[in-house]
């Protein structure tokens, strides 16, 4: 939703559940979306995501846009019977579509050795014939090389792309104190930390002389506030008024 330029007061906001978010606090932590950014929501259902890119993907086409649909998910979502439905029909119609798959090596706190077996989860857009391409997920750049070159690919009627994005994740599915479940060690935590994107990325940019430590430093600072702010105005915010309990609930109704 940031990525996509929305706003970080609505988006707080509506993680918070209150009437100023995004959704008017009605979608929550795990349905938060902007239609106004193009950004059609996140979803609490694992796998959700592809088939409804898809649907925007053929709407798109359909309407005339040259707007490209892009689904992200994760690596235990690959596995999903909606994923691969979604990634063989977008094939099938050549739809401008991406599918994006952060493979963070964990579902849960399941490994991913414990529900897939293919060294890469790419391996599965073979069956669907569709281009795959790996990329390393800790490397701004080489994620932007090939998300331009999807994307530019779906534009251009070239069809849709799989970016298996390999990343890792820091913390716990849930932050819930107390829930240990030992799972990884803290050790595989902390290699991969060492490969952090935004860090290594940072330094890349300074050593190539881009940027400065102070800018860096600065940038950092701007971000802290903005999000200090947002999560301020968002405890002090109103959760909806229970008379629009069934407003935005049904786009008919409402253009009725
Ligand atoms: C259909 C469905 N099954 C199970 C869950 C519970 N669940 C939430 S997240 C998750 C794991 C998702 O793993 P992955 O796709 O790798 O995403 P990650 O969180 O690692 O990015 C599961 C099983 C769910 N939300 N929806
Ligand atoms: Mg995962």
């Amino acid at each position: 939703m940031l990525a996509k330029g929305g706003s970080v007061a609505a988006m707080i906001a509506e993680l918070f559940g209150r009437a100023s978010g995004s959704c008017g606090g009605k979608g929550g932590s795990m349905h938060v979306s902007d239609p106004s950014i193009g950004m059609l929501g996140a979803n609490g259902i694992v796998g959700a995501g592809p088939p409804i890119a898809v649907g925007a993907a053929f709407a798109n086409r359909y309407l005339g846009s040259d707007r490209v649909a892009v689904a992200f998910f994760g690596d235990g979502a690959s596995n999903q019977g909606s994923v691969h439905e979604a990634g063989n029909l977008a094939q099938v119609w050549n739809l401008p579509v991406v599918f994006v798959c952060e493979n963070n090596e964990y579902a849960e706190f399941t490994p991913r050795a414990h529900h897939q077996t293919v060294e890469n989860v790419a391996a599965l857009a073979q069956a669907w014939g569709m281009r795959a391409e790996i990329v390393d997920g800790m490397d701004v750049e080489a994620v932007g090389v090939a998300a331009l070159d999807a994307v530019e690919q779906a534009r251009s009627g070239g069809g849709p792309t799989f970016i298996e994005a390999k990343t890792y994740r820091y913390f716990d599915h849930v932050g819930l104190k107390g829930l240990r479940i030992p799972y990884r060690p803290d050790s595989e935590v902390e290699e991969w930390r060492k490969r952090d994107p935004i860090d290594a990325f940072e330094r890349q940019l300074i050593d190539r002389g881009d940027l400065t430590s102070e800018v860096a430093a600065a940038i950092g600072k701007e971000i802290e506030v903005e999000l200090a702010e947002a999560i301020r105005e968002a405890s002090a915010g109103d959760p909806p008024d229970p008379t629009e309990l069934l407003t935005d609930v049904y786009t008919i109704d409402a253009e009725r």
